[in-house]
Parts: structure tokens; C-alpha cells; sequence
């Protein structure tokens, strides 16, 4: 079937430490109205929907927000669960929340077989309090086979969308190829970067 013929639905979840930004990056993409400094701590999953469009097709996005507090881990599978693509988030003023994304990326490896996974380092607006070095970061997109990374601010609205477009056009791309066969798409990555603006 040609992926054309459809709006297509494409799970996306969204992982990292609590307080990175994953709620605020993901207001801000779909629309809902962002305001630094009060969004509640997620509790449990949310998700929230947003419809993007390729020449060829519509393309409903399904993306899945983790609350990330500890008493919530055993929603961990069923928050993978049928998942095309992943955004690792985390806070460029804080290291620990860096070190973490080991964490997340063995949740992700334990219930979804390699599926594209696209880094954003969040908050860049705070360049003063800035706590990870871009080289370390590089140095981890590489070994940990990330298809692109992005610094973003939910706060300016620095590259909000760019993580979600190229991960869509990756998990795309993955499909075609690979006819729904996800298990081979970690290694896959576009050849051109989206804009100018990307970090990549
Ligand atoms: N300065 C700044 N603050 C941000 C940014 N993104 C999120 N925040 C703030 O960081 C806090 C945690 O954000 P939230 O989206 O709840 O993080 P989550 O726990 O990962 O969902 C909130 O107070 C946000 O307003 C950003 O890019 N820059
Ligand atoms: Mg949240």
C-alpha cells in the first residue's frame, strides 16, 4: 500500500528528566498556549496530536509526553508500546539531566527495537547558567546513533518544531524503505538538514 493513500498516524514519544521542558516543548509545537515558569509537573502520560503535511501526505502525530516521576515508571512499556520515534530531551543547564539519557535510552531499547531517536538539548536561551559542553554532546550523538540533535528553547521558540519535522521525516523515510519493517531504522538519517537553522 502506498503510504500516500492515508493520513498516516505516527506514535512519537518524548523522553527525559522531569523539569527539562518536554511539556512546554510540546505546548508550544502543537499549539497550546506556553507560559515559562507554571506548567504543572506531568503526572502519568499525556499526549497531545498534531497534524503536519509532506508534499505527499498527511500526517497525524501522536505525541506521547512522560510525567517522568519515579511512581509512574510501570506506564513505561505501554508508554513505548507501537512507538515510530523518539526525542530525548534534556536541560542544557543541568549536567545530571544529560547523564540521564542513559536511563531513557535503555527504557526505549528494552520495549521498541530500534527506532529513530533525535536529541534536543532545551533551555538555550539561558546561555549564562549553559552546564554541558557542546563536544560531550557530540560526542554522544555519535556513539549512541542519534539521528540529529537540536538546542532549543521552549522560551524563544528556538527550533521547537525542527526536532519533531525531521524526526517525522526519518520515521517517513524508515517506513519506505524498510516496508514497515521500524526493527532497521536507528541508523537511517537525512541527508539534508531541514533549514539553515539546525544544529546539524
Ligand atoms: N528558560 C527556559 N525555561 C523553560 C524552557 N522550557 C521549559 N522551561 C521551564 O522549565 C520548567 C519545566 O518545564 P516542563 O515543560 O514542565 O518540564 P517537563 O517536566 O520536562 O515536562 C517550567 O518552569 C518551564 O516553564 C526553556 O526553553 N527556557
Ligand atoms: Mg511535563
Amino acid at each position: 500500500m502506498a503510504l500516500c493513500e492515508t493520513v498516516l498516524t505516527l506514535k512519537i514519544v518524548v523522553c527525559g528528566e522531569g523539569g527539562v521542558g518536554k511539556t512546554t516543548i510540546i505546548n508550544g509545537f502543537t499549539g497550546s498556549p506556553v507560559s515559562i515558569g507554571e506548567t504543572p509537573a506531568t503526572v502519568g502520560i499525556n499526549f497531545a496530536t498534531r497534524t503536519v503535511s509532506t508534499s505527499s501526505r498527511i500526517i497525524n502525530l501522536q505525541i506521547w509526553d512522560f510525567g517522568g516521576q519515579e511512581q509512574f515508571r510501570f506506564f513505561l512499556p505501554d508508554f513505548c508500546k507501537g512507538a515510530l520515534g523518539c526525542l530525548v530531551i534534556f536541560d542544557l543547564t543541568r549536567y545530571a539531566t544529560f547523564e540521564r539519557i542513559y536511563d531513557w535510552l535503555k527504557v526505549i531499547k528494552e520495549n521498541v527495537k530500534g527506532i529513530p531517536r533525535v536529541l534536543v538539548g532545551n533551555k538555550a536561551d539561558k546561555k549564562e547558567s549553559r552546564a554541558v559542553d557542546r563536544s560531550v554532546i557530540d560526542s554522544l550523538v555519535v556513539k549512541e546513533k542519534f539521528s540529529a540533535y537540536y538546542e532549543t528553547s521552549a522560551k524563544t521558540g528556538q527550533n521547537i518544531a525542527e526536532p519533531f519535522a525531521i524526526l517525522t521525516l526519518i520515521i517517513l523515510k524508515c517506513l519506505e524503505t524498510v516496508s514497515l519493517d521500524i526493527e532497521k531504522c536507528a541508523d537511517i538519517s537525512l541527508d539534508q538538514p531541514l533549514n539553515k537553522n539546525s544544529d546539524r
